[in-house]
């Protein structure tokens, strides 16, 4: 059957029902990126990214998403280098996906759905004495964002995976000590990038992209597992985690450019 975007609007958390979904600004995210309209910037470097394992703090269920949080007191888990001209802090990783398969990234390629996308968020800690701050500005914060497509079973989604049935209900945290988010970053170093911003409350316009090309692969049950937490708090109606993205946004004056050619 095919899936349109109304269906898919349909389907969307509450967060997304109120007025907050139309802030007006002129870099929003997510966005549909359309391969034949971005332009390859042989000046983009290739990024890199080192993360120190032991920096993993928790994972936190925040009645929106799971996020994995990391201690970003020290430069132990950073990226340098792609369109980034400062160092940037790792500060958390979260996913968004779709209560089927159809639908569930923010963002497209060529409108086209993958059922999750990872986020990996990062602030510029050269500039700003705090998170919040970089929050604010419009370089303060560098999003990698990973799709996830159906496919092979993924071995470190899946340490990750065990963990979640820790954190089924809103405002529930675990110990998470050691974990090494570049096992779910794909190795080809193609990306895209465009400036943009947060994609839930306070949206602001804060955040450089980096869309990597190249897909993850997971298989239908690391896929439902993240379908079985929920938005709902222990004693309240459960409500089932899914459909957790907000809708595409209009690409105004910005050109997406490439890494590739
Ligand atoms: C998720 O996405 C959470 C938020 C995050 C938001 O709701 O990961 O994080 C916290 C701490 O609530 O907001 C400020 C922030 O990172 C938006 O992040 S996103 O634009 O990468 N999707
Ligand atoms: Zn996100």
């Amino acid at each position: 059957a095919t899936c349109t975007h109304k269906d898919r609007n349909d389907a969307l958390h509450p967060l997304w029902q109120s007025p907050l979904s139309i802030p007006g600004g002129s870099r929003q995210s997510p966005i549909n990126i359309q391969w034949r309209d971005s332009v390859y910037d042989p000046f983009l470097k290739p990024l890199k990214i080192s993360y120190d394992p032991t920096t993993c703090l928790h994972i936190w269920n925040n009645g929106y998403s799971f996020l994995v949080e990391f201690d970003d007191s020290t430069d132990r888990s950073i990226i340098v280098g792609g369109p980034l001209e400062n160092q940037y802090r790792l500060k958390q990783f979260h996913f968004h996906w779709g209560a089927i398969n159809e639908w569930g990234s923010e963002h497209t390629v060529d409108s086209k759905f993958y059922p999750a996308e990872l986020h990996l968020v990062h602030w510029n800690a050269v500039v700003y004495p705090s998170f919040e701050e970089a929050v604010m500005e419009g370089n303060g914060l560098a999003v990698i964002g990973v799709f996830l497509k159906l496919g092979a079973h993924h071995e470190g989604l899946q340490t990750l995976v065990d963990a979640l049935p820790a954190v089924k209900h809103k405002d529930t945290v675990i110990e998470f000590d050691v974990f090494d988010p570049s096992c779910l970053i794909p190795s080809c170093p193609d990306y895209w990038t465009y400036a943009g911003s947060l994609t839930t409350p306070p949206l602001t316009e804060s955040v450089t992209w980096i869309i990597k090309k190249k897909p993850i692969e997971v298989d239908e049950n690391q896929l439902e597992a993240f379908r079985m937490l929920l938005f709902t708090s222990d004693g309240e109606e459960e409500k089932r985690m899914v459909d957790n993205f907000r809708p595409l946004q209009p690409l105004m004056n910005r050109t997406v450019r490439s890494s590739f050619q």
